[in-house]
């Protein structure tokens, strides 16, 4: 790490783009910044939401599909901090404003029923699910152009903005080989299976909980676990309507203001 730039200016710097919705240069074009100390930035910069009053409620896998990985040229799984902040409630209406240049991705959601961190088997992971739901992801890189590297992005919080989660659904439900389609005002622009999700989106949570150990947390009983992308995400465009369905488990939908 340089010292014109410490970790702690680099997470003022991605907390004050995210709060207002500004785009900065990436960070490795004047700083070379290794992945583990991306992860340091992206925790001080969590720990000035924290202090603002957010709650840190789940987290947030990324590039967990090769339509994601191709999308962004990255092609390693990373992880960010959900807050009740980026909660947006399903069938709600979002500004343009409070974003970058937010994109829209069909995901599946998780909520833990039992704390779980560290090794675990796919059931396990299973074991400790008290839901499971249709979700979307609204990712909004604060990087002009949406164009990071890999410790960019984990800096950056690995994108996380908004999320939203549909009916909480039975656990027992299979995750795997369900279709996902993004329709924006009724047409479909992106559809996929769960099964992009690292083959099984059960192997996202358990990739989940072995990284939440390695970085010394537990995922609680409570949280929220978006597995990732299935399909490249889609930009949000003033006026549209985003519909996001998952077989078998349900739908979720917003609409962006004109
Ligand atoms: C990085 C975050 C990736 C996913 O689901 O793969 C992600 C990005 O694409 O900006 O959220
Ligand atoms: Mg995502």
């Amino acid at each position: 790490m340089t010292d014109s730039r410490s970790l702690a200016d680099l997470a003022v710097a991605a907390d004050d783009a995210a709060r207002y919705a500004n785009a900065i240069a990436q960070f490795t074009h004047s700083v070379p910044l290794d992945v583990a100390d991306a992860y340091r930035v992206q925790a001080l910069s969590f720990e000035r939401r924290v202090a603002r009053g957010e709650q840190q409620v789940g987290m947030k896998m990324g590039l967990t599909s090769k339509a994601k990985m191709a999308q962004v040229g990255v092609d390693e799984v990373i992880w960010g901090r959900l807050s009740d902040a980026m909660i947006v409630e399903n069938l709600s209406e979002i500004s343009l404003d409070a974003y970058v240049h937010p994109r829209i991705e069909p995901e599946v959601a998780v909520r833990i029923g039992t704390a779980l961190s560290g090794d675990v088997s796919a059931s396990q992971a299973l074991a400790a699910v008290s839901g499971v739901a249709a979700a979307a992801e609204i990712i909004d890189s604060r990087f002009e152009n949406f164009s990071f590297a890999l410790a960019d992005v984990v800096a950056d919080n690995s994108s996380s903005s908004g999320f939203i989660v549909g009916e909480w659904c039975d656990p027992s439900l299979p995750l795997n080989h369900l279709a996902m389609t993004l329709e924006c005002d009724g047409e479909v622009v992106e559809a996929g299976a769960s099964d992009a999700i690292l083959g099984d989106p059960l192997l996202s949570l358990v990739e989940a909980s072995r990284m939440a150990a390695a970085a010394g947390f537990e995922l609680q009983p409570g949280w929220i676990v978006m597995l990732g992308g299935a399909t490249a995400a889609v930009p949000l465009a003033a006026g549209s309507t985003y519909r996001i369905t998952v077989e078998s488990l349900g739908e979720v939908s917003v609409r962006v203001a004109k």
